[in-house]
């Protein structure tokens, strides 16, 4: 049979078939052998156990379309990127967030939620300002007052997608008024009390033909991958355009003169916002590469 992981938890993996129902299997010996394990995403083959509270057995893992190691989910092809008014938008995070899905192959979609707020329309001019030359797709919505709701459905139909922001931002609030889901919600000073005793774990819902994949790994931010600073201009849509054009070969599009696209920024064709935080993010990224072996 053919199905989808959706958790996994002490070598025990649950697999939801076509139906929508679920099989709880454990991974062949060979996985193992194999250096491969099984993932909340994953597409498997599977025998079913045979007397119904028998676990049956994975024989297959189809090929990923994607793979995060951090969080560990195979598949996703969307990254849903949460920010409000309220909690003010963390933009550095937003670009962040955007570098890590560029990274892993995903696309990335930005949503303005908490529509409800005063200040949402200023979030939402600012965003289609500062984004529109890496061609972000924005959508707003209220889960409270219930508004954007059909078109963000829309739009996620078919994908595997993953909602990420700051803590607070609305994200459970918003797939719970999507999908008819009942996550946990509240707000942020209850959260950091509860503290360190709301591990959670990965699992992926399938709702009207959206696959969501709701993991404590995005929105905690274990995302700083260790890669090449060099490299960071690449996950920029906005600068691809003047690859190529500055005096320096390869050209970080740090300070350095004869830069084509700190020029593009002084002709008004890039957002300075994005260039100005590209530059913290390098200084991060040149931190972590000189630290890389120590
Ligand atoms: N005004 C307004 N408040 C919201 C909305 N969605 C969520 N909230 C509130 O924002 C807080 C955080 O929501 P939650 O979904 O837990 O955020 P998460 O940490 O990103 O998952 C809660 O107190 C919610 O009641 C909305 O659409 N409008
Ligand atoms: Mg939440
Ligand atoms: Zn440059």
């Amino acid at each position: 049979m053919e199905g989808t992981i959706i958790r996994g938890r002490g070598g025990l993996y649950t697999a939801l078939d076509e139906q929508n129902c679920e099989y709880v299997l454990r991974a062949k010996k060979k996985f193992r052998r194999q250096g491969m394990s099984p993932l909340v995403g994953d597409r498997i083959l599977f025998t079913p156990g045979e007397i119904s509270d028998e676990h049956g057995w994975i024989d297959e893992i189809l090929p990923r379309k994607s793979q995060c190691m951090r969080p560990a989910v195979a598949n996703v092809t969307l990254l849903c990127i949460v920010v409000c008014p309220q909690p003010a938008p963390d933009w550095l995070l937003v670009d962040k967030l955007m570098v890590f899905a560029a990274r892993q192959h995903l696309k990335p979609l930005l949503i303005i939620g908490k529509d409800d707020l005063p200040g949402a329309d200023e979030t939402a001019a600012y965003a289609e300002g500062v984004y529109r030359g890496a061609k972000l797709e924005i959508f707003r919505a209220s889960a409270m007052r219930q508004t954007g709701l059909s078109e963000l459905t829309d739009r996620l139909q078919g994908e595997i997608c993953c909602f990420s922001g700051q803590s607070g931002v609305g994200k459970s609030s918003l797939l719970n008024a999507l999908f008819g889901l009942t996550l946990e919600t509240g707000d942020i000073s209850r959260k950091i009390q509860r503290g360190r005793n709301t591990t959670r774990h990965t699992e992926l819902f399938r709702v009207q033909g959206v696959c969501v994949i709701d993991t404590p790994g995005f929105s905690l931010l274990e995302m700083d991958e260790v890669f090449d600073p060099v490299e960071l201009k690449d996950s920029y849509p906005e600068f691809s355009a003047y690859e190529g054009a500055c005096k320096f070969s390869p050209c970080y599009h740090g300070r350095e003169p004869g830069c084509a696209v700190l020029q593009a920024v002084q002709d008004g064709k890039i957002h300075a916002d994005r260039l100005e935080r590209y530059h913290i993010l390098l200084d991060d990224c040149r931190k972590l590469w000189r630290e890389r072996y120590d």
